[in-house]
């Protein structure tokens, strides 16, 4: 505790962040000002929860997010909430409200308020409300993470004003469903613990050399055939279009965007084995089952190539609402340079004739007509390229942000090309330790899935790693702390637990 109050009588005097009396909160990520107040509310079954949005769109949307908040209560209370619309000054209510912000307000910004008497969360947008959320929830005894009745529990809430919003915009993670496929409910599940450390999008790595995952209806053969396995020759899988829009609701429900990618010219054997077309002699390549990289590659020099990626294009752009398309561009290297410049360069613009902003990993910013209207996803240390033309980029820094790294030689998932990542490493950086500020959008970690085949080993990878990913993308680097991340990192594992994630016990954490 000494630790924890000197590190932010330290931070109070530098930083201005404001702290009063003693930390009552563990919550991550680490909201911008958190001022405790004095005493506490306490939840009971007769708390009513209030919903007002600037117009009448947003109070049902408010609805529903007062649903989900009451449904997430219920289970571990054993309280049936009652949810109301308009605000209220009584003893005993949870007031959810938005307010008319100007334009350059942040979507994702709220204020949160507790006290004896009641609750009220503020902000611009129902996405900031479901964003404050998130802290309440947070702010509850441990327990509020169950799923089934705990007795004797005191759900209280100290009183505290928070006022908090993000740094970056865009914080995600990343699942590799080509390498081994996951069913929608796994995907789902990662959706819902994600969401509650305020990650705000979802990349799906859609395909790869060992398997095409999204249904084209043009293209049948993609998914019957490139759908049809994965790593180590199981069954693989793939979603239909319809369980693709599925996800993308669910996601959008607890305010999570779903990127698609489709990766190339290189990682391509799947479509290559599907479509006999896309081969320089015409017949499919046999499917692929093994973990190397940088064999296969689409014809770059053959209209039947690009013919493909429109339609694959106009499909996809069809069901995702995101304003981004990934399209890969990685470890292209069967590929010669100018034959991947020309071709990114090409697929970059029929991505935008969707109206898609394309984002691609490096070194799609060598190629000589990409330009800031691409975004850089930066996993190897070199972006000289896309500082120079200004492209705006999320960083993946492999050796910092990959889920799919060992934590250590135990670590019996997961590869360590990169290193091993421990979970203090994970925490330890900084985007601007890669590129200016003005020029980050973001972080994204990825979860490749060479040697992760089901979602207990998910888990294991992704948490509690994600944790430390999320407050990177959410809390400016000045206020960021090891030694004192560490302590609210440990207080979640109950949290981590009561939700059945089967995350990695780091023993030098969670003692
Ligand atoms: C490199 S990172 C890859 C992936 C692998 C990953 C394994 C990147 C853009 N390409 O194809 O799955 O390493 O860590």
């Amino acid at each position: 505790a000494s630790l924890i109050v000197g590190w932010f009588a330290r931070s109070v005097e530098a930083k201005a962040f404001v702290v009063e009396e003693s930390i009552t909160n563990n919550i991550i990520p680490k909201p911008m000002s958190y001022k405790a107040g004095v005493g506490k509310f306490v939840l009971n079954k007769e708390t009513k929860i209030y919903v007002k949005g600037g117009n009448d769109e947003e109070t049902e949307e408010l609805l529903r997010i007062a649903d989900m908040l009451k449904s997430k209560i219920s289970a571990p209370t054993g309280f049936n909430l009652n949810v109301f619309k308009g605000s209220s000054t009584e003893n005993n209510t949870i007031n959810l409200e938005t307010t008319d912000g100007e334009e350059t307000k942040n979507n994702e910004e709220y204020r949160l308020i507790s006290n004896n008497q009641n609750i009220k969360i503020t902000a611009y947008t129902p996405e900031g409300i479901y964003r404050g959320i998130q802290t309440l929830l947070q702010m509850m005894p441990s327990d509020i993470a169950k799923n089934s009745l705990a007795n004797g529990v005191e759900w209280s809430v100290p009183a505290a004003e928070i006022n908090d919003k993000p740094q970056y915009s865009y914080r995600g993670f990343m699942i590799d469903v080509a390498r081994h496929f996951f069913s929608v409910d796994e995907i789902k599940r990662q959706i819902d613990h994600a969401s509650q450390y305020k990650i705000n999008r979802l990349h799906l790595h859609l395909s790869d050399d060992q398997g095409w995952r999204l249904e084209i209806k043009k293209y049948p053969d993609l998914t019957l055939i490139g759908g049809s396995t994965e790593v180590g020759g199981g069954k693989g899988g793939y979603y239909t279009q319809e369980q693709f829009k599925n996800i993308v609701k669910y996601a959008a429900d607890r305010y999570i965007e779903i990127i698609p990618e489709f990766d190339m010219p290189g990682h391509t054997n799947a479509a290559l084995a599907s479509l006999g077309f896309l081969n320089p002699d015409g017949k499919r390549k046999p499917l692929y089952t093994g973990i190397e990289v940088g064999f296969s590659s689409l014809m770059t020099n053959s209209e039947k190539t690009y013919e493909f990626i429109d339609n694959v294009f106009k499909e996809v752009s069809a069901i995702s609402p995101s304003k981004y398309l990934h399209i890969g561009g990685d470890e292209a290297l069967s590929t010669p340079k100018n034959d991947y410049d020309y071709f990114v360069g090409r697929v970059s613009k029929i991505a935008q004739k969707y109206g898609k902003t394309p984002i691609g990993w490096d070194p799609i910013d060598t190629a000589p007509e990409i330009n800031s209207s691409t975004i850089l996803q930066n996993w190897q240390d070199s972006n000289e390229a896309a500082r120079k033309k200004n492209m705006m980029m999320n960083i993946s820094i492999a050796g910092k942000a990959y889920l799919d790294m060992k934590y250590n030689k135990d670590t019996p998932y997961g590869l360590d090309w990169a290193g091993y990542i421990p979970v203090e490493t994970a925490y330890k950086w900084d985007p601007t330790d890669y590129a200016p500020q003005n020029l980050v959008l973001g972080i994204e970690s990825p979860l490749w899935t060479e040697n992760v085949a089901t979602g207990e080993q998910m888990d294991y990878m992704i948490y509690p790693r994600l944790l430390g990913y999320a407050e990177i993308g959410w809390t400016p680097k000045s206020e960021r702390n090891w030694e004192e991340y560490a302590i609210r990192l440990r207080a979640q594992g109950a949290r981590l637990a009561n939700e059945g994630i089967n995350f990695y016990r780091d023993p030098s954490i969670f003692k």
